[in-house]
């Protein structure tokens, strides 16, 4: 499977992996565009936007009150303890659209949210922030200040936490093997990270079931799930 890029992977020692909602699918939290994804049952519009958090506060906190659950419940799989293993060999980076912390509890230590945590929240008016253990009884839940508090997590037509935005893209732009696992890469600016890897001569591999816009554009596509491709990979390149 990795002939084609064996000797170019045996030269890579800075590796970025961009994820998305795939790798967690195999640990029971749903993605977003798949046939049972988040966004067939609830529209994004209308719960993952600042409009829709101050027009009812309330339905969005019960929604991510929900998702936060299952995110407690849920472990990582093969997937996320492959990526945490390449530390063991080589300089990782891991850039994540996902929210649900599952990376680190994997062991990946160099991990970068950048749509933020839902096991974190902070106030809307002050720069509260903190981790949450367990559900809230009243919703929305008020800060000190007055103020209404929200999950910690960007939501459309929000801007990214600059300075991980801007750590991410330097990683992209320096690392010299980037793995593209778990995302349709229809979100913007996180879908720009595999041409900062690409204009930096990096070899790209994707692992996903479907085709997404990159398949094209990178030196290896891999068509399988990331819990049954990524030990197998990560098992090669520390061979290598
Ligand atoms: C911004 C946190 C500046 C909250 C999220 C019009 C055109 C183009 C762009 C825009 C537009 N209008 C607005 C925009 C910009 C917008 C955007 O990109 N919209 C899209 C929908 C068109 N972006 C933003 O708003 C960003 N901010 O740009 O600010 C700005 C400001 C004002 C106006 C303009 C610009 C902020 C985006 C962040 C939003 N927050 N999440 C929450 O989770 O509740 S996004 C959320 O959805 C996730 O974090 C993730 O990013 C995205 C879902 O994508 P994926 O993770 O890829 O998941 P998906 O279900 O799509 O795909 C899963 C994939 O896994 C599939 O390919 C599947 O085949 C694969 N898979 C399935 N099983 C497995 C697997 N792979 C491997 N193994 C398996 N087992
Ligand atoms: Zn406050």
């Amino acid at each position: 499977m990795f002939d084609k890029i064996k000797d170019r992977l045996k030269t890579a020692n800075k590796i970025s992996v961009v994820t998305g909602a795939g790798i967690s699918q195999e640990s029971g939290i749903p993605t977003f565009r798949g046939k049972d994804g988040l966004w067939k049952k609830h529209d994004p519009m209308k719960l993952a936007t600042i409009e829709a958090f101050y027009e009812d506060p309330k339905l969005v906190w019960q929604w991510y009150q929900d998702r936060r659950e299952n995110v407690f419940k849920s472990k990582p799989n093969s997937g996320h303890y492959a990526i945490a293993d390449l530390e063991k060999f080589s300089e990782i980076s891991v850039l994540t659209q996902n929210i649900d912390g599952l990376h680190r509890k994997a062991g990946s230590s160099n991990v970068y949210e950048l749509h933020g945590s839902i096991i974190r929240i902070k106030c809307s008016n002050c720069n509260f922030k903190k981790d949450i253990k367990g559900p809230f009884s009243t919703l929305p839940p008020i800060c000190e200040c007055g103020g209404i508090l929200r999950p910690d997590v960007v939501w459309f037509g929000e801007l990214l936490p600059q300075d991980v935005w801007r750590q991410a893209i330097v990683q992209a732009s320096k690392c010299d093997l980037m793995i593209i696992t778990g995302t349709s890469l229809q979100v913007s600016p996180a879908n720009t990270l595999p041409i900062y890897a690409k204009q930096n001569g990096a070899i790209l591999i994707e692992v996903n079931p479907e085709l997404t816009p990159m398949s094209s554009e990178v030196d290896l596509s891999i068509r399988a799930s990331s819990s049954e491709a990524l030990p197998k990979l990560v098992n090669t390149i520390n061979k290598l």
